[in-house]
């Protein structure tokens, strides 16, 4: 997979992309990230890239020529229009469903606003999704561009250090994940769960997914409502007092 990231501010997304896992993964060849500096293409004489809105209003916008420049030379590159997304709070919010959907793209460009955003028209006329990280308002798309990169990275084969990290993930895709614990076996008076030590990987297994689901029941029962619950995820349920009939 290549994903083409086009921002004012390429330094700052390699800076994260060259690190651990998602860095390892660039070099070994499993994903093909690239950040494109939208203020390359600018045919503004003082090499501007944004300005003042029409009917006024605080902040700077991002202007329409550098944007479709830049992608217009990106797509000219791949010789194809991949599809692109939009990283804004107007978008819809990021789920893991989503990832694991983009994550079977071949490429995918993903356009980073500043400032106040960006001209309306180019948006109209080059963006295929607008996806938002989080209903909150962060100073430029850079950061939610990152976020999606990473979580669509870890999903591509070759990346995490064993892929049957996904199997298990997906095994427990949309319920909260269960407590874990290394060395050392005692600290600060705090044991590790005996049945972790127990190499008995059936009631680790079955222990698992009972504190999955306790978890999920305490903190964010709403995602019970799309997780895949076996006879034995009900009965636990049913004796936390959530009545799960209606799954
Ligand atoms: C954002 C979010 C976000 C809005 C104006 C960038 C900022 C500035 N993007 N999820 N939340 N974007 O706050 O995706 O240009």
């Amino acid at each position: 997979m290549r994903i083409d990231i086009m921002t004012l501010f390429p330094e700052m997304c390699e800076a994260v992309l060259s690190e651990s896992i998602i860095g390892r993964a660039r070099q070994n060849g499993f994903v093909d990230i690239r950040c494109v500096n939208i203020r390359d293409f600018t045919k503004d004489k003082h090499n501007r890239v944004d300005d003042a809105p029409y009917g006024g209003g605080t902040g700077m916008l991002m202007q329409t020529q550098p944007v479709y420049d830049c992608w217009e030379h990106i797509c000219a590159e791949l010789g194809k229009k991949p599809k692109l997304i939009y990283m804004s709070p107007q978008g819809q919010v990021l789920t893991q469903q989503k990832v694991k959907e983009l994550s079977k793209e071949e490429n995918l460009i993903l356009l980073c606003g500043h400032y106040e955003g960006i001209d309306e028209r180019v948006i109209e006329e080059i963006v295929d999704e607008e996806i938002s990280i989080g209903d909150y308002v962060l100073t430029g798309g850079e950061l939610p561009a990152l976020v999606l990169a990473d979580s669509i990275s870890r999903m591509l084969p070759g990346v995490l250090a064993n892929d049957e990290a996904f199997e298990q993930e997906s095994h427990y895709s949309s319920l909260l994940e269960y407590p874990q614990y290394t060395r050392p076996p005692e600290w600060h008076g705090k044991s590790v769960p005996e049945v972790l030590l127990s190499g008995h990987h059936k009631n680790i297994e079955a222990w698992r997914r009972e504190q999955s689901l306790k978890r999920t029941f305490e903190r964010r029962k709403d995602l019970l409502d799309n997780a895949e619950l076996s006879k034995s995820d009900r009965k636990l349920l049913d004796s936390l007092g959530k009545e799960t009939k209606k799954y």
